[in-house]
């Protein structure tokens, strides 16, 4: 799979990549991420990429012209299977949608910062839009690193059969239940019979109780 980043802060976002699971799946040649600094096709000797919004307003947007020189460029190279835009007014991320783009071939993500970009660039452009929770960030550089790490760690290969991501919470939409290490018991605190017994469907079969139950109490919306 490869994913090529648009941002204008592309050193806020390189070091999740250089650091364990994305690292490993980068060197194993199973992801490839290539970042590109939309300052690169900016206006003038400031290589600008950002204007005051028609209407009045605070804040700064991104002009399509950048983008689209950008994209352009990408999209004579290869062809894209989505264009997916960054942003807190979207929908929010889940791992069906991780699930699906972990199949895909080649992907663009362009992160806002500011205001935002100019609306053209959304209808004209991008094929996704992704946020990743109800609060807001400073841009979406950060928010592109969690999708990144959510969409490559399921791409096969990535993780070994230990950390299989087919344990994950979210997996069937159950949160994951609790588990346990040595010592079986510490001051007091007995870790569950069962997982003792070394009866595997008992064991199973606890677990997805417990799945259930944590899920009932924290997440009742995954049940629906
Ligand atoms: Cl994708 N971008 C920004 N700026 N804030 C967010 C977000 C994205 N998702 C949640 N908050």
């Amino acid at each position: 799979m490869r994913i090529d980043i648009i941002t204008v802060e592309p050193d806020l976002i390189k070091s999740p990549f250089e650091n364990s699971m994305m690292k490993r799946a980068i060197e194993k040649g199973l992801a490839e991420v290539h970042f590109h600094n939309l300052r690169e096709y900016g206006f003038g000797n400031y290589r600008q990429v950002d204007d005051y919004q028609f209407g009045g307003g605070a804040g700064m947007v991104l002009m399509i012209e950048p983008i689209a020189k950008c994209i352009n460029k990408l999209q004579s190279e290869r062809t894209y299977d989505e264009i997916i835009y960054m942003t807190p007014d979207a929908k929010t991320l889940n791992q069906a949608t991780a699930n699906t783009l972990s199949l895909q071939e080649n992907i663009i993500i362009l992160t806002g910062h500011y205001k935002g970009v100019d609306q053209r660039v959304r209808d004209k452009f991008v094929t996704k839009e992704i946020s990743i929770g109800d609060y807001v960030l400073t841009g979406g550089e950060l928010a592109a690193a969690v999708l990144c790490d959510a969409v490559i760690r399921l791409i096969p290969g990535v993780l070994g059969d230990e950390t299989s991501a087919l344990t994950d919470s979210f997996q069937d939409n159950l949160l994951s239940p609790p588990v346990y290490t040595r010592p079986s018991e510490y001051e007091g605190m007995k870790v569950p019979e069962v997982l003792l017994s070394g009866n595997f469907p008992k064991i199973e079969e606890w677990r997805s109780e417990q799945a259930y139950k944590r899920t009932k109490e924290i997440r009742p919306d995954l049940l629906d």
